[in-house]
């Protein structure tokens, strides 16, 4: 549906320039044609600019009905920006041109022709203003504006407005020319002047694109040295404005929260408990391994522990963790990160923000205690897009206290790679409860079935729904880095888990380990969290009173570069990293973050050390159980509202998990006051966190 509204208003777009532009040709060389063609010539142009006329108020009604199916927000940059330098120029060609042109068709049907008036500049002008503002229309397409819009709508309009004087100078100066000379020899010297014209814009064109190139690629370059916490652009959420420094804790701190007199802290103190004897020790040791692939090509991966995905951590509620990082050869070093678990901020394992990358022959130890339960993963958080696709990702299950001990407790983390010899097969007791914690790694969201029983979706990203229903022929669509637990009792017969990547089924269980897997359903219906199991008390909600709102709205920007790299960039606010706005905030604030998605791909966005409660989608409330989440997969089109609780201090990654968009600068942070951080990102240090 997106697609389809975006799409045609794209092709509207560049129908609008395609026609505007061939009237406005043939009305700026209407006066200078042969007697005998003039007629045919102005037919021509009356047809081109009614057509035009026509894509306008097209455009309009388009423009309406996206209003009218996504909200304002995906409108209001075309009635701001994108309108207006065509719409006052199609008002001014109907009282302008339109009576000029009625009056030469009329004349050549008497076999006259006023050439002084099909010269004319309030014939001709309007006509070539309109092409001027469809051309910015499809600038805009490319080039979309960020919020507030206004300043990209004056700019257009100035710009529009400057290049109409400079038609109507030309225009006088033809009618002019018609006067003294005779036409022949005038239409023979415009004939010269426009060649030459047109040979002077192509190279102007081309000279404007060359420094436009050079320009965009070295300014999009990351400075060697970044520091994660000086924040360059800020965004208050309309709260009160929060002191933020330039980072360096423990060098003098950051100037501005000293003189606002707020405490300062580093990352780096952020800690989980240093002392005390850990209930539960793991070691993941980082290296280099050999895959072979389902086609059987061999690939270089990096595995923790020699396996992929690493081995799973399993522990209880409450328990003290320590996890020992070991980089034997990953040349680029490596580090942890618990996705969806919230903990400390200097454990959260983002390489250039709590700590430096591990490179190879280091380690690094990671203390925590597990306060939540729930289905979670592990993942290097340096150059995340290459190390996650390539295997340094695991998961990480907290069961409660009292967990039942006869569940069937099996963790998937369905990765391409992992599964490539085919499904995994276990054998399982009938009348078993089972419990299938399906993490999805990748970048794109996946789509999931399960097939041979009914079963509940028992959690969401690690938190309980509450009273899910029974479903069957569901199509669980799960964003990239999301989780789902499926549970349900084991039948007599085997149950199969598809993910809509793969031919075979991920999981096959079978009562004796070697059932056929049953067939994928024909029909299925999409599962949604906004509207499943049943309503519950939550500590705040819609109608709670914010401390701060964001508005992070996603848009394509098909030609732009990233660090130099000329690419499909995704921005924030019209922004890539770092000029994306550091969210600010102080501790205990309750904050809402509304999310937009204008652009063409998915967005699961990931905010790290907190749970987001969904409160809205697509401006509907959410009506089934609370919806908790930690990464948002939030689609074409689509308008999230969430809310979160500001209870774990800390500057925290806030990005989309398309690793492959964050690492091309669709990322931001969450900080809290007076929170400073040593670490840095850039070529002269080794932190590549996406
Ligand atoms: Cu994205």
């Amino acid at each position: 549906m997106f697609y389809v509204m975006y799409g045609m208003d794209f092709l509207l777009t560049l129908l609008l320039l395609i026609f505007a532009w061939i009237a406005g040709s043939g009305a700026g060389k209407l006066a200078f044609r042969k007697r005998e063609k003039a007629r045919r010539k102005a037919w021509m142009l009356a047809i081109s600019a009614g057509i035009a006329l026509f894509l306008v108020v097209c455009r309009i009604l388009w423009a309406a009905a996206i209003w009218q199916s996504f909200g304002p927000r995906f409108a209001i940059d075309r009635l701001i920006d994108s309108l207006p330098p065509v719409v006052v120029p199609a008002i001014a060609v109907l009282a302008f041109t339109v009576p000029r042109l009625r009056a030469v068709l009329r004349q050549t049907a008497e076999g006259r022709f006023d050439r002084p008036n099909a010269a004319a500049p309030a014939l001709v002008v309007p006509v070539q203003s309109l092409a001027l503002g469809a051309a910015a229309g499809l600038y805009l397409v490319f080039f979309p504006p960020a919020p507030p819009y206004w300043g990209t709508g004056l700019v257009m309009a100035v710009l529009v407005l400057a290049g109409t004087v400079l038609l109507h100078l030309k225009q006088t100066g033809r009618v002019r020319k018609l006067g003294g000379e005779a036409v022949e020899t005038a239409v023979g010297a415009m004939r010269r002047r426009h060649s030459l014209a047109s040979a002077g814009l192509a190279l102007a064109g081309i000279v404007a694109l060359g420094v436009w190139w050079t320009a965009a690629e070295s300014t999009s370059r990351l400075p060697e040295r970044l520091n994660m916490g000086s924040h360059g652009s800020v965004d208050y959420g309309g709260g009160p404005v929060v002191a933020h420094g330039s980072g360096h804790a423990g060098h003098g701190g950051s100037t501005a929260a000293a003189a606002a007199s707020v405490r300062t802290v580093s990352v780096a103190d952020l800690t989980g408990p240093q002392s005390g004897t850990p209930d539960r020790r793991f070691t993941l040791t980082a290296r280099k391994q050999t895959i072979r692939k389902a086609d059987g090509r061999t690939e270089e991966g990096w595995s923790f522990n020699g396996q992929i995905p690493g081995p799973e951590l399993r522990v209880a509620q409450g328990d003290l963790v320590e996890v020992v990082l070991v980089n034997e050869d990953v040349d680029q070093g490596v580090t942890v990160h618990w996705h969806g678990l919230d903990v400390p901020n200097a454990e959260d394992g983002v390489a250039g923000l709590t700590q430096d990358a591990v490179l190879p022959g280091q380690t690094h130890t990671y203390r925590f205690v597990a306060e939540q339960t729930g289905s979670f993963w592990y993942h290097s958080h340096q150059q995340s897009s290459e190390q996650v696709h390539r295997g340094l990702f695991g998961p990480l299950t907290v069961v409660p206290k009292d967990a039942p001990p006869d569940v069937r407790d099996i963790a998937v983390v369905s990765h391409d790679w992992a599964v490539a010899d085919g499904s995994d097969r276990q054998e399982v007791k009938p009348g078993t409860p089972v419990r299938l914690r399906v993490t999805n790694p990748s970048s794109y969201p996946e789509r999931f079935t399960l097939t041979g029983t009914p079963f509940r979706v028992a959690a969401i990203d690690g938190t309980d729904v509450n009273e899910p229903s029974e479903l069957t022929d569901s199509l669980l669509l799960l964003a990239g880095g999301g989780r789902y637990d499926l549970v349900f009792a084991m039948p007599d017969r085997p149950v199969a888990l598809r993910a809509s990547y793969r031919d075979r089924p991920v999981v096959v269980l079978s009562p004796d380990g070697s059932g056929q897997a049953p067939e994928a359903p024909a029909v299925t219906t999409d599962f949604d969290p906004a509207s499943y199991g049943k309503s519950a008390e939550t500590p705040f909600g819609a109608d709670s009173k914010f401390d701060r709102a964001f508005t992070l709205v996603f848009d394509s920007h098909p030609f732009s570069f990233y660090d130099g790299t000329f690419n499909d960039g995704f921005t924030i606010n019209g922004k890539l990293f770092p000029h994306t706005p550091t969210l600010l905030v102080r501790e205990n604030e309750l904050i809402k973050t509304t999310f937009v998605n204008r652009s063409y791909m998915d967005h699961p966005m990931h905010l790290h050390g907190h749970h987001m409660l969904v409160l809205s989608k697509n401006g509907k409330p959410v009506t089934g159980s609370p919806w908790w989440t930690d990464t948002l997969n939030v689609a074409p089109g689509e308008t999230y509202e969430v809310a979160f609780r500001t209870d774990n201090p800390g500057i925290w990654m806030d990005h989309c998990h398309n690793l492959i968009h964050a690492a091309a600068g669709m990322t931001m942070h969450l900080a809290y006051e007076g929170v400073t951080t040593p670490f840095e990102v850039g070529s002269a240090t080794v932190n590549r966190p996406e």
